[in-house]
């Protein structure tokens, strides 16, 4: 029983299968002359704002709003501790704008109690290439939960959308809603056990000492692919392509230009990692990367973060995938990364294993606003990552 989900342009559970064995719209073609000028209301005392993440100030607001109250784990030991950088990477790709980086402040205080975002992207789902927005960093102060805000932040940034005449949306969430296109789960490869352990991440398995576990986690100092270096701005255009063929064989990718390429895959230290392998001729054969998004490890007096890798963007040309991953690997241990984690997409699923990935708990769901797909994606045609 969803209230507020029941009432959206979203998929529904239950429905009727073979009501529509095409993907497509859900709501009838709508007009932006059509759409309600004016803001949602919000309860006495609070007021929206648009966040300037340009000024430091207010970049700050978010990041502290979001490491005291975005997303915890289900046992609630570690939570989300994107970083500054990383936020103002994420919020202002091509095309980005401000109106849709949306705040909630208390009027009295000035502080600011919620917050979320939508991003452009063009997104090819099946056969349909979608003008979209990807909808991210909702989060509610943890004093103002359960009061039915989240559905006013909702549609809000709906409204501000829809204004710029766009009418599709793409997120991910770890809880189910109606109605996924594609439920994929979490796999973590540890770089750093005896950590891990001691922080209460993983265990030491059955009859493994912490010897052993060492020796089975250890990695070599230097990625072993000859060729494989840092990702730089000339490589740009030879990415876009080497991408864009290799996406093709998803059900669901998002479409990337140059400019989109640049922005979401030049290095930036302990933001994203981005490396390429050049053939001996100079071409470019594969692509690897990886983001960076710590979280802070709640009550524990040893350490206060964990610094994880998440897979992003990894196209194998020349080299196996495995091989690949297993740089990939490399290279995070070798930048203090503490675990690298990836999600069951791409083709992952076929690798996981040999490279030492247990499956996480909890799943990340896939969903699409005002789009309905006849069939869900399995995870590996998913070809989507959402930050
Ligand atoms: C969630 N994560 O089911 P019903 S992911 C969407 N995404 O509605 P209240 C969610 N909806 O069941 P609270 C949701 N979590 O009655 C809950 N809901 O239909 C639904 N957590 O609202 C829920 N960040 O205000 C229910 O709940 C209704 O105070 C209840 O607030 C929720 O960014 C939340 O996990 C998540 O900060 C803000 O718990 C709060 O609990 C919180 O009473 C920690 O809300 C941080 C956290 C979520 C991360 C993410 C993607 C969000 C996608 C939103 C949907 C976008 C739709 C497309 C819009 C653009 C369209 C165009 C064009
Ligand atoms: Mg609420």
């Amino acid at each position: 029983n969803y209230a507020f989900w029941g009432t959206q342009p979203v998929a529904q559970f239950g429905e009727q299968p073979g009501t529509s064995d095409a993907d497509g719209a859900i709501d009838k073609p709508k007009d932006v002359a059509d759409v309600r000028p004016e803001p949602y209301g919000l309860p006495q005392n609070f007021e929206w704002v648009t966040c300037n993440i340009d000024n430091d100030d207010e970049l700050r607001e978010i990041y502290e709003l979001l490491s005291a109250h975005y997303v915890e784990d289900d046992d609630n030991m570690f939570r989300f501790a994107y970083s500054k950088e990383f936020l103002r990477w994420a919020l202002q790709p091509p095309g980005f704008k401000a109106v849709w980086h949306c705040g909630v402040r208390v009027s009295t205080t000035g502080k600011l109690v919620a917050f979320i975002s939508g991003i452009p992207a063009t997104v090819r789902v099946n056969a349909s290439t979608l003008t979209t927005v990807e909808i991210n960093f909702l989060c509610v102060h943890k004093k103002l939960r359960h009061k039915r805000l989240a559905p006013v932040l909702i549609k809000e940034i709906t409204r501000r959308v829809n204004l710029h005449n766009i009418w599709q949306a793409v997120y991910t969430a770890g809880v189910l809603l109606p109605k996924p296109v594609s439920e994929c789960q979490y796999w973590h490869r540890s770089l750093n056990p005896k950590k891990l352990i001691s922080i209460g991440f993983s265990r030491l398995a059955q009859r493994m000492t912490m010897a052993r576990t060492l020796k089975l986690y250890k990695l070599p100092d230097q990625p072993q692919t000859p060729g494989i270096r840092q990702m730089e701005d000339r490589d740009v255009p030879q990415v876009t392509a080497l991408l864009a063929d290799y996406l093709q064989k998803f059900q669901i990718a998002p479409v990337l230009d140059e400019e989109e390429v640049r922005h979401w895959l030049s290095f930036q230290p302990d933001v994203v990692h981005s490396y390429v392998v050049e053939g001996p001729d100079g071409t470019l054969t594969d692509l690897l990367s990886f983001y960076t998004l710590p979280s802070s490890i709640i009550g524990n007096d040893q350490y206060d973060s964990l610094k994880a890798a998440y897979m992003f963007y990894t196209v194998p040309g020349a080299t196996p995938l495995p091989q690949l991953m297993n740089d990939a690997l490399i290279l995070a241990h070798s930048t203090g990364h503490d675990v690298f984690n990836a999600l069951d997409i791409f083709d992952n699923q076929k690798i996981l294993k040999e490279l030492k990935f247990g499956i996480g708990d909890g799943k990340l769901r896939y969903y699409l606003f005002n789009w309905r797909v006849a069939h869900e994606i399995p995870t590996n045609k998913v070809g989507l990552v959402m930050l």
